[in-house]
């Protein structure tokens, strides 16, 4: 009997997971995302070829690893295809829930229409259709994969939908799509996908009791939680720990060593409270250095400080085992670092995470900056003021920061 590892985002998504993801994935016989959808997003470079992943799981670039898609997950049938086209050996090696939710296009456009109604409140959604196709699942008026198996019936269930929905549809200036040619587009996805899709929980209790070695990808981050991040700017799905559980259908005994991912300042895309941000020079030279554009949108993010207090938050929601802290050379250079240690709220001092981050302004602890810490490979071989920069955050976090990435390389990674 095998526990799983898990792989989780402790900021607002965007941490560096891939980098880690890709190297666990390397020492595992299956890679399984349990949540979210293409609206996760990282770029995997080997040798001279570039591989863009949103959804199929990070052990499709090791020969020997299988890789699961959960229920958890919303599927995007055109986007999964379009993905899968990098890829020439996927057979036997990709395994699709049959109770995953499908996302169609016009998921997208409600996203996009109630972004744009939303005007200035507007979340700052990839835009992907994420929120509405987790809407229509919550709402069990959802399609799951399996219903993919049987085209007719599918498109005579969204046909209906739309007609009974067709006014606020055209509030929305969402358009019914065409019977035929809705049916025609699934029936190209069962094509194609048909042959991947299976009881994953099955397989996922089978490759358990097999002791096979499980890593379990997750995406976007703990602070964009549906439930435990800065709601309602959030994505839709529970990107924490325990979304493991529900998105793949293995209960929490089954959870083995969690490793959270974190970048050694912090950023977020989209809207929504962000109380370490930094607006002057210090935020664009962490954008500079750090190039911080968006995998999957290209948006330029906001940048920030080290966030202790959320991070502590994020350590406890997900009982992290170990840290991963991510682009610690993006700090190289600065006279001083800064770490929020605190919220300031109605004139008080808290060190928790409260019911709303909007007016909780940061209390800094600043640290000695250091010169290079670029392509370092020995926790020892760090500048001391680096150094004592990680010890500090372990100290307020209270827990280890095992990994120490000072590069994109896969082999700049102190491990400890
Ligand atoms: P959505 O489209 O409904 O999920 O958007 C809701 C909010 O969540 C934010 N969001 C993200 N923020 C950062 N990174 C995201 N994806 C990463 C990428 C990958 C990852 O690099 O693409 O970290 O897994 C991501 N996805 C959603 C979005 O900006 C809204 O604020
Ligand atoms: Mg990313």
């Amino acid at each position: 009997m095998s526990k799983a590892d898990l792989i989780v985002g402790l900021q607002w998504g965007d941490e560096g997971k891939g980098k880690i993801v890709d190297h666990m994935a390397q020492t595992h016989d299956y890679v399984c995302r349990f949540a979210g959808g293409h609206n996760a997003g990282h770029t995997i470079v080997i040798g001279d070829k570039k591989y863009a992943l949103h959804l199929i799981p990070s052990g499709v670039l090791n020969p020997k690893a299988k890789n699961i898609v959960g229920n958890g997950v919303v599927l995007s049938p055109k986007d999964f295809i379009k993905e899968m086209e990098q890829f020439d050996n996927l057979e036997g090696r990709l395994f699709l829930s049959d109770k995953a939710h499908v996302l169609l296009p016009y998921h997208a456009l409600i996203d996009q229409a109630k972004e744009r109604l939303k005007g200035d409140k507007a979340i700052g959604t990839t835009g992907k259709g994420i929120g509405p196709a987790y809407g229509d699942k919550i709402a069990r008026v959802g399609h799951r994969l399996g219903e993919l198996l049987n085209p007719e019936k599918l498109t005579a269930k969204i046909i209906e939908f739309f007609a009974m929905n067709q006014p606020i549809f055209d509030a929305m200036g969402v358009e019914a799509p065409k019977e035929e040619e809705l049916l025609a587009e699934l029936e190209g996805y069962k094509a194609v996908l048909g042959p991947f899709i299976t009881d994953t929980t099955q397989m996922m209790w089978e490759i358990m009791d097999d002791g096979k070695k499980i890593l379990l990808e997750g995406a976007q981050g703990t602070m964009l939680d549906i439930d435990h991040g800065t709601y309602p700017y959030v994505t839709s799905s529970t990107t924490v720990s325990a979304g493991a559980c529900s998105g793949l259908g293995i209960n929490p005994k089954d959870l083995g060593k969690v490793t959270g991912i974190a970048k050694a300042y912090c950023t977020r895309v989209g809207n929504g409270p962000f109380p370490s941000e930094d607006f002057g020079a210090e935020g664009d030279t962490l954008r500079k250095n750090g190039h911080e554009f968006g995998t999957t949108t290209g948006r330029p993010r906001r940048c920030g400080w080290f966030d202790a207090v959320a991070m502590r938050h994020a350590v406890r929601v997900n009982g992290v085992d170990q840290v991963a802290l991510m682009k610690l050379d993006v700090l190289d250079g600065f006279d001083e670092v800064k770490v929020c240690v605190a919220y300031e709220v109605d004139g008080k001092e808290i060190d928790y995470v409260p019911y709303e981050l909007d007016d909780a302004t940061p209390v800094y602890k600043s640290f000695p900056g250091w010169d290079k810490t670029e392509g370092v490979r020995e926790f020892d071989a760090l500048p001391e003021t680096a150094k004592s920069y990680i010890l500090a955050l372990e100290e307020m976090i209270g827990t280890k920061m095992g990994i120490i990435s000072t590069s994109p390389e896969r082999e700049d990674t102190i491990i400890r």
